[in-house]
């Protein structure tokens, strides 16, 4: 697939704006700015980028607790992304969701979610209401390949096989449900092999290749438009960090960790983008320079912003009863 050089500077763009608001937020979670948990995407970034860059401006996406990569690619701000992490007023959610519950539905984010699988459901859901609406919206659902093993995995990706729902079932496999290595929980090399149980295709691609998880979300994406129903796609992409910050990894051999780290997707991007010259050396410096802004500003914001009153603690938690 031969892609013009804006798409991969958008890319490339997307791709540095997760790491380095990972990055940062890893330094104010380490500096106690941060309440709760960090579960980086550091090492995902291709998979959220390339799926979201397939998707229209009015599809929709749900996260996982692993999600500030899936909020940023599908357009939402930095700053009151990072706001949302410190707990303060100004960010997405009113500094109540955190980290791990962020959503934005002008953006087409339904929401990141601390149950494992717990968006799967969801996305099925929307994507059902989305065809009963009769709309073209089609929902990319992601989840890590430990939720696979959730019953909930499989009811809803029964359902939207026999229905044929416009969603598209993103597998973010990174080898590990916290410390439980995948190959312990799942008897299969390929994880794709699973779709055919649903009768729905099922690719596996190289997570760190942001053209290949582009590619292959896309052909499932126009099929889900075209009302052909759902498709699931494996990206592969060892974790190069811990399951969260804080996280040792005793139970991981280093070397796996330092093979992942040398195969960085960002990295080697960057160096196919300049030796392809598709982007210059140069041309990717500016990009750098605009995310370092978009992140200074970003801290800036969610540093100098209020925490909400306490009075507002028990607002938009409920259902207002009518
Ligand atoms: C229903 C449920 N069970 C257990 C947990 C605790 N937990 C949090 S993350 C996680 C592992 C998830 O692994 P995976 O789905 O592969 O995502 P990853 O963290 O690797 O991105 C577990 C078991 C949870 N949050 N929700």
């Amino acid at each position: 697939m031969t892609l013009d050089k804006n798409k991969h500077a958008d890319f490339y763009k997307s791709m540095l704006r997760i790491r380095r608001f990972e990055e940062t937020a890893i330094e104010a979670f380490s500096a106690g700015k941060i309440p709760g948990f960090i579960h980086s995407y550091i090492g995902e970034e291709a998979i959220a980028s390339g799926v979201c860059g397939a998707l229209e401006p009015g599809d929709l996406i749900t996260g996982t607790h692993r999600g500030h990569g899936h909020c940023l690619a599908k357009g939402m701000r930095m700053d009151r992304m990072m706001a949302e992490l410190y707990g303060k007023a100004t960010g997405y959610n009113k500094g109540k969701g955190g980290s791990m519950h962020i959503s934005d539905f002008s953006c087409g984010v339904l929401g990141c979610n601390g149950i494992v699988a717990g968006g799967i459901g969801l996305a099925t859901g929307a994507a059902w209401g989305n065809q009963l609406q009769g709309n073209s919206r089609v929902v990319a659902c992601f989840f890590g390949d430990g939720a696979m093993n959730r019953g909930s995995f499989h009811e809803a990706v029964n359902m939207a096989s026999i229905w044929s729902l416009p969603v598209v079932y993103v597998v973010e496999a990174n080898g590990w449900g916290i410390s439980f290595s995948t190959r312990n929980a799942i008897n299969l090399v390929d994880l794709s092999e699973r779709a055919k149980a649903y009768g729905i295709p099922g690719v596996s691609v190289d997570g760190y290749d942001v053209m290949a998880v582009y590619e292959a979300a896309k052909a499932a994406i126009e099929r889900a438009r075209r009302g052909e129903g759902p498709s699931m796609v494996v990206c592969n992409a060892p974790r190069m960090r811990g399951h969260e910050e804080g996280d040792p990894q005793t139970y991981r051999p280093k070397d796996d960790i330092d093979k992942a780290k040398k195969n960085d997707p960002i990295k080697r991007y960057s160096e196919f983008l300049v030796a392809q010259s598709i982007l210059s050396k140069d041309e990717l410096k500016a990009i750098k320079q605009q995310v370092e802004e978009e992140v200074a500003q970003a801290i800036k914001f969610a540093d100098e912003s209020p925490y909400p009153n306490p009075e507002e603690a028990l607002q938009d938690l409920f259902v207002e009863e009518k």
